[in-house]
């Protein structure tokens, strides 16, 4: 039953409060401390008002060059579909009165590469970095400060307040990434992109591509194009396959580098070789190429460490490889060869260093390869055996910190998971946040530790649904381990910033997993 009273009421609602909110000049007030912001902030510090964009907001930068124009298009595609608002994009080397304003300075330090500071008046909205990457990842913030419906694909009537205040931040460890296997189950061009645009959003800046195993060669290599002619035809499960031409692979590097994201390529070897083996008979010591293989073992397969060819073909895959990764990094695997003797094993390894170094890249490997003898360039993924990455360390190495009962997003949040695994853990949404990467083994030490990766493994996977299932909400608690100091650390009050990105994650349509360790808020 309505009531007059309340019939009046609504009529207010509907005709009254538009009026007021596109005619008021105070804006509402609100509380910048109290916003959801993943990973959390150095510091936060509130004025109580609020910053309203509007069709007529600008984007202003300091300096006009690729990079900083590059960022400044971002956020405009960010902010387009939702605000319906067309941005001017506009040079202005000094501050402007109002507007959005991307800055670059040099005045403070203390933010490095990737810092920024964000300032918010009524009038204004400073974003200041040092470099580019500093104002894209402040970008990242910006967004999170916006309401949900920011993130809609389509106009949505509504105000776009941020609140007033200062924020200033950057990462604590420099490698903050996630590992996409797109071999047992391959992934297009187009999921990879989503998967970099969902961890740029979370300040991530490294993406390790799993190449190469068993199931399948997914990297076009022209001076082994049976690789993925024969070798990428398949995966787990038989069905088709798929792999990237250097093209697709190229265009990959690049939407990642447009997000500050690293790509590192992994051909794994000399374990996980099958689908290589299979594509050139040359490569196995019987001389006979095996069938292709679509099952989920391990640990059965090895190329041939006494043949010559061997050396020739690692060197022009990771010939090809490096000329087509900017970055530093070629990673070579290393992991459960359980069918290559040690001490075929060792000397493999250090040749294939010696070929990675030749094409002036550093080398990864999973935490097996301390068995060699580490280059000090070298970095070791540790993800099975912590007494391997005390060897690395004791080897002089860096540590990327991937502990599979910890870090794998692969694995089984519980027993009734649709997906994934459990031969490491089941790794709930607190398990896996509840943890530091310096605080595991009394030998790892912060010192040692370049960073975190959260691998997804593919066995299980075959959908983009499929990997943003396994992957969310686990790799925001992952950014955050990498971006945020362990005393801003906290799973309590974690949880509820948590809670409150539901409504987000629907609207990007990210399938996540709704743990009910969660209190999620539904709007
Ligand atoms: C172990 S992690 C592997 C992978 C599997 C994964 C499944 C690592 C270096 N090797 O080959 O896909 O477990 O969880």
């Amino acid at each position: 039953m309505h009531s007059v009273t309340e019939k009046t009421k609504r009529h207010l609602i509907i005709f009254i409060f538009p009026i007021l909110i596109f005619s008021c000049t105070q804006p509402e007030p609100t509380d910048l401390t109290k916003v959801s912001i993943i990973p959390i902030p150095i510091t936060v510090e509130a004025t109580g008002s609020a910053y309203t964009i509007t069709s007529e907001t600008v984007i202003y930068l300091s300096e006009s060059n690729d990079e900083t124009k590059n960022v400044a298009a971002y956020l405009s595609n960010l902010l387009h579909p939702a605000t319906g608002f067309d941005f001017k994009i506009e040079l202005s080397e000094n501050e402007p009165k109002a507007g959005i304003y991307l800055a670059l300075t040099s005045e403070n330090n203390e933010l490095g590469t990737e810092g920024y500071e964000l300032e918010v008046t009524e009038d204004i909205m400073k974003l200041s970095a040092n470099q580019p990457e500093g104002l894209f990842r402040g970008v990242q913030t910006l967004r999170q400060l916006l309401p949900a419906d920011i993130e809609a694909q389509s106009v949505q009537n509504q105000q776009w307040q941020v609140a007033t205040g200062k924020i200033v931040d950057y990462p604590e460890y420099e490698h903050r990434g996630s590992m996409l296997d797109v071999s047992r189950h391959f992934f297009s061009k187009e999921d990879v992109k989503r998967y970099i645009d969902l961890i740029a959003a979370y300040k991530m800046n490294r993406l390790h591509l799993h190449l190469a195993d068993d199931q399948g060669w997914r990297i076009e290599i022209k001076s082994w194009p049976n690789l993925t002619v024969h070798g990428g035809k398949t995966e787990v499960g038989g069905g088709d396959g798929g792999f990237y031409t250097q093209e697709d692979y190229k265009e990959i590097v690049q939407y990642a580098a447009e997000r500050y994201i690293m790509i590192i390529p992994e051909i794994d070897m000399p374990g996980h070789t099958n689908a290589a083996l299979s594509s050139y008979p040359e490569l196995n010591c019987s001389g006979e190429a095996p069938e292709l293989y679509t099952g989920t073992e391990v640990g059965f397969s090895t190329l041939c460490t006494d043949k010559e060819i061997t050396y020739k073909f690692v060197d022009d895959v990771i010939s090809e490889l490096a000329t087509l990764t900017p970055g530093p990094y070629i990673h070579v695997g290393g992991d459960e060869s359980h069918v290559t003797a040690m001490e075929d094993y060792i000397p493999f390894i250090n040749r294939v260093q010696e070929i990675v170094m030749s094409h002036n890249k550093k080398m990864i490997g999973w935490d097996e390869v301390v068995n060699a003898e580490l280059d000090s360039s070298t970095i070791v993924q540790y993800w099975s055996e912590a007494d391997n990455a005390v060897m690395a360390i004791n080897q002089g190495a860096k540590v990327i910190m991937s502990p599979a009962y910890k870090a794998y997003l692969d694995m089984q949040y519980d027993s009734a998971s649709r997906l994934g695994q459990n031969w490491a853990a089941y790794i709930e949404v607190d398990e896996a946040y509840q943890w530091d990467l310096a605080s595991l083994n009394a030998t790892i030490t912060r010192d040692n530790i370049i960073g975190i990766e959260a691998p997804l493994w593919s066995e299980t996977i075959e959908t983009m649904d499929d990997i943003e299932y396994l992957m969310f909400p686990r790799i925001m608690g992952y950014a955050e381990i990498g971006w945020s100091p362990v005393k801003l650390r906290n799973w309590e009050e974690y949880k509820m910033r948590l809670a409150a990105q539901s409504s987000r994650l629907k609207i990007m349509q990210v399938d996540y997993y709704p743990s009910t360790k969660v209190p999620w808020v539904t709007n």
